[in-house]
Formats: C-alpha cells, structure tokens, sequence
C-alpha cells in the first residue's frame, strides 16, 4: 500500500468515525445532516424531471442508494430527550406518534426499494417508480416536520 493510500485510508476511517460519534452525541445535528445530504440526492433528479437537465441514470441510482441509506438509520436519530433545540424541525409528532412516524420512513424506504429494483433508464420510466419516492418525502413532511414550506 503507498503512503498516500494509507493516509487516504486514515483520513476515511477517522471521518467514518466522526460521523458516528456525531450521530451518537448529537442526534438533531446527525439527522440534519442526513436530510441535507438526502435534499441533495434529490437536486439532479428534480432537474431531470422538470427537464432542465439530459436523464442520466448513473446519477438517479446513486441518489437513490443515498436515500437507501440514509433510510435505514434515519429513524434512530430521535431518541428521547431531543425534540427541542438547534431550531429542529422536527415536529413533536414524531415523539406523539412513534408508529405513524416509523412507518412514514418504512413507506419512504421501500418506495426507494422498488425504485433501486425497477432500475429506471429512461424519463419515461423514472417518473412512475421514481416519482412516487418524492410523494413518500412530501407525505412524511407534511405530518412530521415544522415549518415545512
Ligand atoms: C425534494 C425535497 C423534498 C421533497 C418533496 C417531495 O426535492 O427537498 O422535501 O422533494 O418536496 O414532494
């Protein structure tokens, strides 16, 4: 192994290390920046549904294993004790509402399933499998988060 892999390496493992003391320690910071990075995924495909960019499929199926992901430890990121502060905008209904809220996510998550498996080439086939994973954001939001807009 070179030296500049090893050190690349390194830096990966000790941010992969960060990432979860963060999410460990601080659960509201942990989730806003896993829902950063999932607004972000769905940037590219917005543009591509409203047709201001070519459909590259590399691109969805990468946004969509970032959903994936962040989906299968998203719902661990509101323990106790972390509704309030660092101006969340989590709604007090998730903490009110556990089940409501676990499945909203399981909803999410196994849209963002079928849409992985469906493997989408074209516009013509993303909308109807791609599509539905952005309604599962939206129907999440609107009972689960503040200040939606
Ligand atoms: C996005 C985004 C959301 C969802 C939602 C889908 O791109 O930031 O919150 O899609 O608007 O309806």
């Amino acid at each position: 192994m070179s030296t500049t892999r090893t050190k690349l390496v390194s830096i990966g493992a000790a941010l992969a290390l960060t990432s979860v003391a963060i999410a460990a320690d601080d659960p509201i910071q942990a989730r806003k920046a896993h829902m950063e990075s999932v607004g972000k995924a769905a940037k590219p495909i917005g543009l591509m549904f409203r047709g201001e960019t070519d459909y590259d499929a590399a691109t969805v199926m990468e946004s969509l294993e970032t959903w994936q992901k962040v989906g299968m430890k998203f719902g661990d990121l509101f323990p106790e004790g972390s509704e309030t502060g660092q101006d969340t905008e989590a709604a007090p209904a998730i903490w009110e509402d556990r089940n409501g809220f676990k499945q909203a996510l399981a909803e999410w998550s196994d849209a963002t399933a079928a849409a992985i498996a469906a493997n989408p080439q074209s516009l013509e086939e993303a909308r109807p499998t791609v599509g539905p994973v952005f309604n599962t954001c939206k129907n999440c939001h609107d009972s689960y988060r503040i200040d939606d807009e």
